[in-house]
This record gives structure tokens, C-alpha cells and sequence, in this order.
């Protein structure tokens, strides 16, 4: 079976997707997930330039062969542009050999393992009154846990907040485009010690409200130096987090050693990491206890499936970063993981908004809070091509934070 086309695919229906498509010769298609939120198009380019043309005439059913080939042929490794290009052709691939075996892909990983994944979505409100109905909003969907982010008194603007659009139930949500359209990324203030007082009063006043029995989530997304992240990761020991996701910048993976030594609270991270050589000591030194690599970012399914593998060997679950960056068919691809290993612990899923839905028609279901990839053929998304036309990409950034001092801070 040979690959005889291969398109790079940009739409925007209500945020920026980039999506590889290929097709065989023998009339199956297979479609790939290759979005770099803020960074499309360095990807579209290192698709279309230099992956593409090494595709075409190759045998789709090689998947490990064509990933090893990309991989080290290139000579340059590793890296988000590169590896997200490696995962679209990964993930076309294993959606196509599905439909060649007339088999959903978590099949083909070794059947399922479990009947639904645990989701948590993403409650948030610019203060306590605001995040008990986003909870509650969040309990009447389905969710059995959820992420909890807060305004912080002082501070203007706070990763992971829902605009007041999304709260009075508008359609531009800030999850569907954390990365702001226009030409120039949005300026945010930032003040850690601020934040490290208030998280843990928001934090007993759910416990208090809600109970011990909920699972609660927490995103430090990247803003602590190790002893900050410790400190707070102790002070929020009473409220029993399920995690503390990213508590200091992912680059430096030493720092979770330092955590480590003064919490017990769980740790996770691994959101933009790409290869295993990003997680390998973090896993094998058992610092965290949830990896959050997405099938996006970390070149595929093929190397998803394989650091879980790795992560089982230390009682170390998944916890799939599923923002809606992650595109139906990058997330389809996760829940096929999910679906299979042994140590699934957590999905993320935010939800994607209508007009994705209508770009991306999925067979993937979200029942009594667990979430379950379908049995089509495959990954389970088709992609409307003539409706992803109707929206041409827009230039969209992430945030950046500036301290009061101006200096540049982790956003
Ligand atoms: O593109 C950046 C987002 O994916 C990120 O800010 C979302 O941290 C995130 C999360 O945990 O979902
Ligand atoms: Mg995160």
C-alpha cells in the first residue's frame, strides 16, 4: 500500500488547526495532527518542504520504519516544529492502517483496557463565587474532576480564566483560542507571591463547598522557581490535589528533584516535552507521577505509546495534555492510547467549539464523565476539506507575562 498524496491542510473554524492528510493508493486516507499553537506555520513549512516529497511512493503500512527514517535522517533532532511534523505522519499512518484492518487503532495497541477514560475539564472563575459555578457547570456535563484556576487579587489577567464571554455562554471561549488572533502577542502581569498566598485559601474553600471526594487539579503552568513550587506544592497538601501540573519551567527537569524532597503532593508535566529523552530521568528517578506528553508534540503514537510503556515500569500514569490546541484528531489519537495502556490515569478535554466540530466530524463519545475514542475504523475524525477551506488560518499568539518591574516572566 503506497502513499501516493500528501496535503498540509490549515483552517481556523474557531482556532488555528494544522493537519496532514495523506492518501494510498489503494483509496484509504489518513489524517495527522501537526498544530504548534502560536507557531503554525514553521510546521506547515517543514511539512510541505521537507516531508512531503519524502513520502510520496513510500509503503503506509511501515509505520516504525517511516518515524525512524524522519527521525534520524534529518539529522537535526527532536524539537516542537520537527517532532509535531514527525507525529502528523505518525498518526495518518496509524489512522490509515486501521481502515486497511478495518480496526479502531486502540485495537491494533493491544485492545482496550478499560471501558472510558476519566476526563477533567477546566472550572475557572475570576473569584470563589465565579469558580463554584464553573464547577458546577462543569459536574452538570458530565466531569467527575476538574482543574481549578482563579483570578488572584491584584493581578489582572491569570492563566486559564474564562472570559466573561464564555461565563455568559458566548461562543469565542478563551479554551477555544488561548492564543490571542491579531499581531502581536497580548501583554499579562504576573506576581508569584501574590499568587502562592491566594491559591491555597481557593483551594480550602472548595474542599469546603465541594467535598473531599472530587478530584482537584491545579496548573502552575511553568511560573515557579523549584523552592516556590515546593513551598506551595506543601501548603496545598490539606485540599489532597490529584496534581500540580507544571509547577517550574519544563526545561529545567532538575528542579523536580528539589520539589520532590519537601512535597507529596503528585506532580505532573511533560505537556511540551517531545521526545523521551525530555522525561527518561523524571520517569526512571520516579519525580513525578503523571506524564503529560501529547500525542501532538511528542512525534506520534508510536512514541506515546512507548513512554507510557516506560512509565508503567514505575507506577507512573498518563495524564495527556487535551487544551483544544490539540486538534480532534491529535486528541483521538491520545484517547486510542488511553484506551489501551495499563496505566491510564488522567485525559484533559477541554472541548473543542462548534464550528471544529463541523470542520472535524469525530466518532468519539463523553458519557457520565469518561470519555471513549469510538469503534470506526481508524482514529474516527474525517476532515471536511471544503469546510476547513472556509477558514483561512489567522495569525494568533499565546500571552506573555510581564512582571510590575517589566521584566519578562513564564506565561
Ligand atoms: O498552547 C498552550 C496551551 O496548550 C497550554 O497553555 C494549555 O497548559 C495548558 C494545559 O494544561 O492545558
Ligand atoms: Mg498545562
Amino acid at each position: 500500500m503506497i502513499i501516493e498524496r500528501a496535503e498540509v491542510i490549515v483552517t481556523s473554524p474557531n482556532r488555528n488547526f494544522v493537519t496532514l492528510r495523506l492518501q494510498t493508493d489503494e483509496g484509504h486516507v489518513g489524517l495527522g495532527d501537526a498544530t504548534l499553537n502560536g507557531r503554525e506555520m514553521a510546521v506547515v513549512a517543514y511539512l510541505k518542504d521537507h516531508v512531503v516529497p519524502l513520502l510520496l511512493g513510500l509503503d503506509a503500512h511501515k509505520i516504525e520504519d517511516t518515524w525512524q527514517f524522519l527521525y534520524r535522517s534529518s539529522y537535526w533532532r527532536r524539537g516542537p516544529v520537527t517532532m509535531a511534523a514527525i507525529a502528523a505522519v505518525d498518526m495518518a499512518l496509524w489512522d490509515i492502517k486501521g481502515k486497511a484492518a478495518n480496526m479502531p487503532v486502540y485495537q491494533l495497541l493491544g485492545g482496550a483496557s478499560r471501558t472510558g477514560l476519566m476526563a477533567y475539564g477546566h472550572a475557572s472563575g475570576v473569584d470563589t463565587e465565579q469558580l463554584f459555578d464553573s464547577i458546577r457547570q462543569h459536574q452538570e456535563l458530565g466531569y467527575r474532576s476538574v482543574r481549578v484556576q482563579t483570578g488572584v487579587p491584584g493581578l489582572k489577567a491569570i492563566y486559564g480564566i474564562a472570559a466573561q464571554s464564555m461565563l455568559d455562554g458566548g461562543e469565542e471561549r478563551y479554551d477555544h483560542e488561548p492564543a490571542r488572533r491579531g499581531p502581536k502577542p497580548a501583554e499579562e502581569d504576573w506576581d508569584t507571591q501574590k499568587y502562592m498566598r491566594h491559591l491555597p485559601t481557593v483551594f480550602e474553600a472548595v474542599r469546603n463547598e465541594f467535598g473531599p471526594d472530587l478530584p482537584l487539579l491545579h496548573d502552575g503552568h511553568h511560573r515557579m522557581t523549584p523552592i516556590q513550587a515546593a513551598k506551595l506544592g506543601k501548603s496545598l497538601e490539606p485540599y489532597d490535589l490529584f496534581w500540580l501540573e507544571d509547577c517550574t519551567p519544563a526545561e529545567n527537569q532538575d528542579a523536580l528533584r528539589l520539589v520532590r524532597q519537601h512535597t507529596i503532593t503528585p506532580l505532573a508535566i511533560g505537556e511540551i516535552f517531545n521526545t523521551i529523552w525530555d522525561i527518561q530521568g523524571l520517569i526512571s528517578e520516579q519525580l513525578i507521577d503523571y506524564v503529560r506528553t501529547a500525542s501532538t508534540h511528542f512525534g506520534g503514537i508510536s512514541p506515546l505509546k512507548k513512554v507510557m510503556d516506560f512509565a508503567a515500569q514505575y507506577q507512573i500514569k498518563s495524564g495527556c495534555h487535551g487544551p483544544t490546541d490539540i486538534s480532534p484528531v491529535g486528541f483521538a489519537a491520545q484517547l486510542h492510547v488511553g484506551l489501551a495502556i495499563h496505566n491510564f490515569g488522567i485525559q484533559e478535554y477541554m472541548q473543542h467549539g462548534t464550528r471544529t466540530n463541523e470542520v472535524f466530524q469525530q466518532s468519539m463519545t463523553f458519557e457520565n464523565g469518561l470519555l471513549h475514542p469510538g469503534d470506526q475504523p481508524g482514529l474516527g475524525v474525517e476532515l471536511d476539506v471544503d469546510g476547513a477551506g472556509k477558514y483561512p488560518y489567522e495569525q494568533a499568539y499565546l500571552p506573555f507575562n510581564r512582571l510590575s518591574d517589566g521584566t519578562v516572566h513564564d506565561w
